[in-house]
């Protein structure tokens, strides 16, 4: 593979791979910011990033071949600005391999970010191209509609990146699943799919296909590599490793505060009830205070709701000796982060929702 037209990338994010290239910001400068800066969001690629500059003949093919459509046909339907947090399935992998060893690139808790992205809805797109409108979600088992890149992946043997949703959910306005042109109210970058790809929120970012080739309308899902060997989720082996947490060294009384601030999202639309916080390993908690909305930017088009995007937390704890502190968040359908990562391990590395311990020493 060629990787010799790669983009400049900001200097500060922290390198997984050098090629492809798969890279995630500090943790400090992630939750900086309700809405991620374009520099700063993650960069998760599977081969070279493609060089598509000729952008008045670039065209993406809807339904195997019967309708082409350029850019303007896109940028001509109704423009949607959706704030939503794209997230690695792979998020927090290096976490789970250290409770045993799983295959992928490494990946810190970084490996999402929240930006407002904006374009046409696919539900509108597959209108003007005859497919109807879904009002309602439709049984597992219909038609998919699925995503096909110009990149070529390496690990694929060569084919290009592609994946699938479910028909209704690309017909159903209200899932506001995008083509999308802009990111964080700017021309998309080339890392990032210049100059389309499909946003589709509250699901696993592996399914917001970068660079759109095609898009077909398919009996059943996609059966790309992505698809069907990879970015599943299988049982953990009864067989696991046990996580010994180290013993405490004994306290020591020298009050610290330290603010925590981190991120905390659901998939599928549901908000985020409350982000509980322990500042002794999970024995006791306190409520976070959550924000969002603040610094999205200004763009033209419909704006929608919120409902795809993390929320932000902040919280003050004392810090008496050595102590680890956990967060864990309760969505609106009550849904809580399991405790132990032991209980989702799975041989992928993805998924990885436990609860987030961070070890503060006070004794260095
Ligand atoms: N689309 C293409 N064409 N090629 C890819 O390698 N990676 C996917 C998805 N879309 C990928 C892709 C994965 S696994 C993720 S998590 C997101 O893009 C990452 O999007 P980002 O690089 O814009 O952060
Ligand atoms: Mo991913």
């Amino acid at each position: 593979s060629d990787y010799s037209g790669e983009p400049h990338r900001h200097p500060s994010l922290r390198i997984n791979a050098k090629e492809p290239f798969n890279a995630e910001p500090a943790r400090r400068d992630l939750v900086a910011s309700y809405i991620t800066p374009v520099d700063l969001f993650f960069k998760r690629n599977h081969g070279p990033i493609p060089i598509l500059d000729d952008i008045d003949s670039y065209c993406v093919t809807i339904g195997g071949g019967p309708r082409r459509l350029s850019l303007d046909d896109i940028r001509r339907l109704p423009k949607y600005n959706v704030t939503a947090t794209l997230q690695c399935a792979g998020n927090r992998r290096t976490e789970m391999s250290k409770s045993r060893k799983v295959r992928g690139v490494g990946w810190d808790v970084c490996a999402l970010g929240n930006a407002t992205w904006g374009g046409a809805k696919l539900s509108d797109v597959l209108q003007l191209v005859g497919v109807p409108y879904h009002t309602e979600i439709t049984p597992s088992g219909g038609k998919h509609v699925e995503f096909v890149s110009v990149d070529q992946c390496p690990e694929e043997k060569g084919g290009p990146y592609k994946a699938s949703i479910p028909l209704g959910q690309a017909t159903n306005p209200a899932a506001d699943v995008l083509l999308s042109y802009e990111m964080n109210g700017e021309v998309l970058k080339r890392d990032h799919g210049y100059p389309l790809r499909a946003i589709v929120p509250g699901v696993i970012g592996a399914r917001s296909v970068k660079w759109l080739d095609r898009i077909d309308i398919i009996e059943e899902e996609s059966q790309g590599f992505f698809m069907q060997k990879d970015y599943k989720m299988f049982p953990p082996s009864v067989d696991w490793d046990n996580i010994m947490w180290s013993t405490r060294k004994p306290q020591m009384d020298y009050p610290v505060q330290v603010t925590v601030v981190g991120y905390a999202l659901s998939g599928g639309g549901r908000g985020i009830e409350r982000v509980d916080i322990s500042p002794d390993g999970g024995k006791s908690w306190f409520e976070a205070h959550r924000y969002q909305k603040q610094g999205v930017p200004y763009v033209a088009g419909n704006i929608t709701s919120d409902k795809w995007a993390w929320v932000l937390f902040k919280a003050i704890v004392d810090v008496k000796g050595d102590i680890e502190i956990v967060a864990k968040a309760v969505d609106s359908s009550a849904n809580v982060q399991p405790e132990s990562v032991e209980s989702i391990w799975n041989l992928r590395g993805i998924l990885n929702t436990c609860w987030h311990r961070v070890r503060i020493l006070a004794t260095p």
